[in-house]
Formats: C-alpha cells, sequence, structure tokens
C-alpha cells in the first residue's frame, strides 16, 4: 500500500478513510486533524489553561505530545492509585509519566491517594466492600472526585482526557444495550461547566481509532506503559471492542459511523425530551463542597471515611 499524499510505503492503512500514510504524513495528518476536532467541537483556546489526566498509557500521552505541539497551554496531572500489588503498574506507569514531563519540561502534579486518604485504591475497595473482587468503582469514584478537585483547585478552564473512539464506542453500546438514558445523555466529547462546580471535559482524541493513537505515539518514540491496569481483565468494555473490532473488520467505518450518528441525533434533538425528564439536580458535599447527586455527602468522601473507620479499626 502506498502513502495517498506522496506514494512512498504507508505504515498505516485507515480503512474508515479509505487513506494510507507514510509515517511522515501520517504524524502530519494525526496533528492536524487533532487541531482540526479542537476547534470544530470548541474544545479550548490557546490562551485556555488545560489540566489533561494523564495515565502513562498511549492515548493521554500522545495526547500531551500533540497538544504541546499545537501550542496549547496544558499541565499534566497523575493520580497514583496505588495499584502494585504483583505487576507494580501505577509505579511503572508514574515512572513513565514522569519521564516524559521531564524530557518535554512540561508541568506534572501528582495526586498520590494513599498520602491524601491514608490507603491505596485496592485498599479502600477491601475496607468497604465496594465491588467484590474489582475496585473500579472505588477508582471510579476517586478519579472522577479528584479531576475535579484539582482542575478547581488549579483554576484552570478545562480538564482533557485521551479517550478515543474505541473506549467511547464502547461505552456506546454498553449504555445502548442496557438503555441507560442517563448515560446515554451525558456521553459527549464536550461536557460543559456546571454552575454547581463541574470542570468543563473534553476529549479531543473521540475521533481516531485506537490504533491511529497507538500509531502516533509508537512513531513519535513515544515511551508509555503497555499493559492494562490488571484490574481491567475481564472488563465488559474490553469486550465490547472486541466484538465493536469483529464488526468493523467486515464493515469497515462501522464504529465511527455509530459514534458520529448517535452525536448527530443528540444535536437534532432526539434526546431533548428524555434530557427534562432525567434532569439532575446536585447538592453541594457538606464534607468537600463538590458537587454531588447525594443529598448530604458526595460517593468520594463517604467512601474514604468508611475507609479510615474500618482501618482504624483492624489496627
Ligand atoms: S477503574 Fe479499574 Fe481502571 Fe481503576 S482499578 Fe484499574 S481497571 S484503573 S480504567
Ligand atoms: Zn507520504
Ligand atoms: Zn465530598
Amino acid at each position: 500500500m502506498k502513502c495517498k499524499k506522496c506514494g512512498s510505503k504507508a505504515v498505516i492503512n485507515m480503512r474508515q478513510h479509505k487513506l494510507g500514510l507514510c509515517c511522515d504524513h501520517f504524524l502530519q495528518w494525526f496533528t492536524n486533524q487533532t487541531q482540526r476536532f479542537i476547534k470544530k467541537y470548541k474544545m479550548f483556546e490557546f490562551q485556555d489553561r488545560i489540566l489533561l489526566a494523564v495515565s502513562g498509557g498511549k492515548d493521554s500521552l500522545a495526547l500531551w505530545d500533540v497538544i504541546h505541539r499545537l501550542g496549547y497551554k496544558a499541565d499534566g496531572l497523575y493520580i497514583n492509585l496505588g495499584i502494585n500489588h504483583d505487576t507494580s503498574y501505577s509505579q511503572r506507569s508514574m515512572e513513565k509519566v514522569k519521564n516524559f514531563a521531564h524530557d518535554q519540561d512540561l508541568k506534572l502534579i501528582i495526586a498520590d491517594i494513599e498520602e491524601m486518604e491514608g490507603a491505596s485504591i485496592p485498599e479502600a475497595a477491601r475496607f468497604t466492600l465496594r465491588g467484590k473482587d474489582k475496585p473500579c468503582s472505588t477508582c471510579g469514584i476517586t478519579k472522577r472526585h479528584v479531576m475535579n478537585h484539582i482542575a478547581r483547585q488549579g483554576e484552570y478552564d478545562v480538564l482533557a482526557t485521551g479517550h478515543n473512539l474505541d473506549d467511547e464506542v464502547a461505552v456506546l453500546f454498553g449504555n445502548t444495550i442496557n438503555w441507560q438514558m442517563g448515560y446515554l445523555l451525558r456521553q459527549h466529547p464536550v461536557l460543559e461547566s456546571s454552575p454547581k462546580g463541574f470542570i468543563r471535559k473534553v476529549k479531543p482524541f473521540f475521533r481516531f481509532y485506537e490504533r491511529e493513537t497507538a500509531a502516533y505515539a509508537f512513531l513519535r518514540g513515544i515511551d508509555y506503559i503497555h499493559d492494562e491496569c490488571p484490574f481491567a481483565v475481564g472488563a465488559k468494555t474490553i469486550y465490547y471492542k472486541e466484538m465493536l473490532n469483529q464488526m468493523e473488520s467486515k464493515r469497515p467505518g462501522l464504529k465511527l459511523n455509530f459514534y458520529l450518528s448517535f452525536l448527530r441525533a443528540k444535536e437534532e434533538g432526539y434526546f431533548a425530551e428524555l434530557r427534562a425528564m432525567h434532569a439532575e439536580d446536585f447538592n453541594l458535599c457538606e464534607t468537600c463542597g463538590q458537587p454531588t447527586s447525594a443529598p448530604k455527602q458526595c460517593a468520594y468522601c463517604r467512601t474514604w471515611e468508611r475507609t479510615r473507620i474500618a482501618k482504624s479499626a483492624i489496627k
């Protein structure tokens, strides 16, 4: 296969776009497309202060690389979850992020959950018996809270994450087959800030397939953590991704079309009535002051309070 731009050997064939590109032209195309989507979906401007959640994986590091090259001001936020039991996953991913920030001379904020709350994520999940054998529910609550808290505290304009199209489509597929209206209403690459205190959230890579972000990271020589979190094994989203990839192999463009049709339906107002039915009323948590749908205390504060009580009881 040849590069559509220059005729030299293509390194990637993007069947959904009927586009093969060589290394240089792919890197150029990927960077230009990122800029195009940032502008098209009004994600942020050059003067905005961006906080970028970085995990050490290919997507978030590739995103930091691209938006830095494009001239945006983005600081990184790494949340140390303390998932180290057998694979030192958190330790190794933090090293990747630190090295990247150091090499590129970028500002990195590290939020260490154990230092902040006195226990790691797997410990908290054990103490509170949240999520049986997996700490993902505790982890999700904690990451969302910490990202919002640090973004507000640092007076950032927007929080960016490295979710790609495969991530988004797997979530959309799960929400659709379970008809989870509340989640479908909230799913969008741009979530506006709320008066009660949710920071604006954007996903600049939501139009790229996972293999494209992986190719970008590889071709740029970005050193990222290849492993998934050990608790991701058996996750439903991974199963959905495999199924969607099987369908995509027969029908190139199916994933992109599924997601873009969903966005179009939203723009055309198909979800408007549902929005009124599912309007959520937020309160401010009495402990931390962050917005919550709970009447008094947010899930984060409840989880970590229970963890502290349970941990002190066994000491
Ligand atoms: S939720 Fe679960 Fe992930 Fe947290 S514990 Fe690992 S797999 S990192 S996206
Ligand atoms: Zn070329
Ligand atoms: Zn709280």
